[in-house]
């Protein structure tokens, strides 16, 4: 696998497309270890956050594969990971890498979850970064998003697109919850507010496939509070990249206080819904 030559960001298009390509070597190998390695009934191999932030031996092994195979194809990049953070690098590149976004479901053996791999140029910081490349699979059923910046979004090698903004009241929206009660009060509160204003809403437990799957249309919008740069990296590429807008509130960038995504039009009136509410704090 030959690679783009390192620097800042890719002027080339050229150089774009060989980003992709590693980003969806990377995350197919480690979706096929995730595939084949899954036990019967895995178990929890540690917790982060709080009793039911959970860390598989499998989030560990793909993250440590991902992480070697930089090494042998980008060693002069950094990467951050979910489960061991932050590598510095030379080249003004960062690796961001889930290695397992959606782990409770793995956990549950639920088919919705991902290996996310992006590539960004600038600090490892949604709010500072440009994601220049990136590749989502999802494991379980081998559905695979990939984005380049100006390239297009693709899933399976098909272009994709988010739908047209349609009213929030006919609009399918995506959420999901944090791992800490007080948190998850917080945004029940905002959930009883949003639900009777949209068609319906659905929480897939996996931000990277929630985003993804606004890019090819299988949701109107989606919104979460308390992402991590590892949930959001590849797939808001993807997202942006099929025509959404991936903000925050109040002229923030998306990043842990608020990712709200969706065509133009609709992420704007869910914004508003959303400012309204305090979305973007814990308050009860
Ligand atoms: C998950 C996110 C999901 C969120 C979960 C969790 P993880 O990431 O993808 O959207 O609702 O609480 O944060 O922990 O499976 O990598």
């Amino acid at each position: 696998m030959t690679s783009p030559a390192p620097g800042p960001l890719p002027a080339d298009p050229a150089d774009v497309d060989l980003l992709v390509d590693l980003a969806e070597h990377l995350a197919r190998e480690a979706g096929r270890l995730v595939l084949e390695g899954r036990p019967h009934r895995p178990d929890v191999a540690s917790t982060k956050s709080s009793p039911v932030d959970v860390v598989t031996q499998m989030d560990l092994a793909s993250e440590a594969l991902l992480r070697r195979l930089l090494a042998q194809e980008r060693p002069q990049d950094a990467i951050l990971g979910e489960e061991e953070g932050l590598l510095v690098g030379t080249s003004g590149v960062t690796w961001v890498l889930d290695p397992i976004d959606g782990t409770v479901n793995y956990l549950y053996g639920i088919p919705a979850y991902a290996v996310s791999v992006a590539a960004v140029v600038g600090e490892p910081d949604p709010a500072r970064w440009t994601v220049v490349a990136g590749c989502v699979h999802a494991v379980a059923d081998g559905r695979t998003w990939t984005a380049g910046l100006g390239r297009g979004a693709y899933l399976d090698g098909g272009r994709v697109a988010v739908n047209a903004a349609r009213p929030l009241a006919e609009s399918l929206v995506g959420t999901g919850f944090g791992y800490l009660s007080e948190r998850r009060r917080s945004q029940a509160r905002v959930l009883a507010e949003v639900l009777p204003q949209v068609r319906d809403i659905r929480r897939i437990g996996s931000a990277a496939m929630d985003l993804c799957t606004v890019a090819t249309g299988g949701l109107d919008a989606y919104y979460e509070r308390g992402l991590q740069p590892w949930d959001l990296a590849a797939a808001s590429l993807v997202a942006q990249e099929a025509g959404a807008s991936v903000v925050g509130l109040r002229g923030a960038p998306a990043g842990e206080s608020m990712a709200v995504a969706g065509p133009p039009a609709t992420a704007r009136a869910l914004v508003g819904i959303l400012e309204a509410l305090d979305a973007d704090t814990d308050r009860l």
